[in-house]
């Protein structure tokens, strides 16, 4: 039996018109409200899929309708983990694929890891789900899954490539070594196969899954429009980063940092070492960056090409326009609520979630300030 959620259509949806620190206007436009959101995904031009982190799966319609998806996987919620990320097959209009990232245990949650899957979505229920990748030790704790997930765009050299980021999960040293998939971003193709061109291929397993490492907590991955890689990391106080991902490189966490330990305890920068590469941005005091998205190239269309990253600490939406892989403008939204993710569609609807119990989904709508 299906059990849909309806929630009568407001007439009159109000509108909050908020001024950027550049002067730009983003009029903001609520469309629902979930318990605990954590991602947001387009999978068609009216349609999104939500996830919650208590393990609910949401598809909305335009208007605001909710329908509850059936068929999820066992998901072990508590900490910052339990339903993750949702990423649509680059061909889901055809194969109706959907990739959900979320934490899983075989110990009743003594210890925990993040794991992918795919499954069919036909009907408001998942069909078919197949393991795509796990996070390799499941430890103790309920902090730094990470596990976002984006695909290689379309004519890159990773079309239909996977990409997933596995966090430290809070023990840091694993970052810096090969015997585990912590502290990594993971490439695979779409059914989980391991690439024969990735990096360290010659290592073995999990090494050849790795395409870089030195990583912390990666809430943001996603391709700008001139197919490079980003990737935005919680940094431990302060010194949150944006970093440029490139094949086989050392991002330096936990042995350098723009931030210091939370007891205070110094870490040495990225520049004392040539071994990592630094960010190409890097934030104190923190936005503590929470996911990452880029609007297409669209010919005089405002913000065309610009990244969007949303900030749970900050309260914020933070608008970079990134030229030849510098930043070079950075505008500051202030939304005043924690936000957990930001999602742009092809025809360039920007969507946010809040953070929390009762968490809005937005729709957001830029107008160019003076710059
Ligand atoms: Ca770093």
């Amino acid at each position: 039996m299906l059990i849909c959620y309806f929630t009568l259509p407001q007439t009159a949806r109000a509108e909050v018109s908020i001024i950027g620190s550049s002067g730009s206007t983003i009029k903001i436009e609520k469309i629902a409200v979930f318990d605990e959101p954590w991602a947001l995904t387009f999978i068609n031009e009216n349609d999104l899929l939500v996830s919650t982190k208590k393990g609910k799966l949401w598809l909305v319609k335009k208007d605001g309708t909710k329908f509850l998806i059936d068929g999820l996987p066992d998901i072990t919620y508590g900490g910052q983990g339990g339903l993750g990320d949702i990423l649509p097959h680059p061909n889901f209009s055809q194969n109706s694929l959907v990739y959900l990232s979320f934490v899983a245990s075989e110990n009743n949650g003594r210890t925990r890891g993040a794991k992918v899957i795919r499954a069919k979505l036909e009907n408001l229920i998942l069909r078919n789900h197949q393991l795509i990748w796990e996070q390799l030790p499941e430890t103790k704790g309920r902090g730094h899954f990470s596990h976002r997930l984006a695909f290689g765009p379309a004519g890159s050299s990773h079309n239909g490539m996977l990409f997933i980021s596995s966090g430290d999960r809070q023990i840091m040293d694993p970052a810096q070594s090969f015997d585990n998939n912590l502290g990594k971003i993971i490439r695979l193709h779409d059914d989980g196969r391991i690439p024969n061109d990735n990096p360290f291929k010659e290592m073995g397993f999990p090494a050849n899954t790795i395409w870089s490492l030195g990583h912390r907590n990666v809430l943001g991955i996603s391709f700008a429009p001139n197919n490079n890689l980003w990737a935005n990391e919680m940094g431990p106080l302060h010194g949150d980063e944006l970093n440029l991902i490139s094949k086989g490189e050392n991002y330096g966490w936990p042995i350098v940092s723009e931030g210091n330990h939370y007891n205070g305890k110094h870490i040495p920068s990225h520049s004392t070492n040539d071994k990592f590469t630094p960010p190409i941005r890097y934030w104190v005091p923190t936005i503590a960056p929470s996911s990452l998205a880029f609007m297409p190239i669209e010919e005089g269309k405002e913000w065309s090409g610009n990244a969007f990253i949303s900030g749970l600490k900050s309260k914020a939406i933070f608008r970079l326009n990134i030229q030849d892989d510098q930043v070079i403008h950075e505008e500051k939204f202030y939304i005043g609520k924690r936000i957990r993710a930001v999602t742009i569609s092809q025809d360039t609807t920007i969507g946010a979630i809040e953070d929390g119990g009762r968490g809005r989904l937005l729709k957001l709508k830029g107008e160019e300030g003076p710059e």
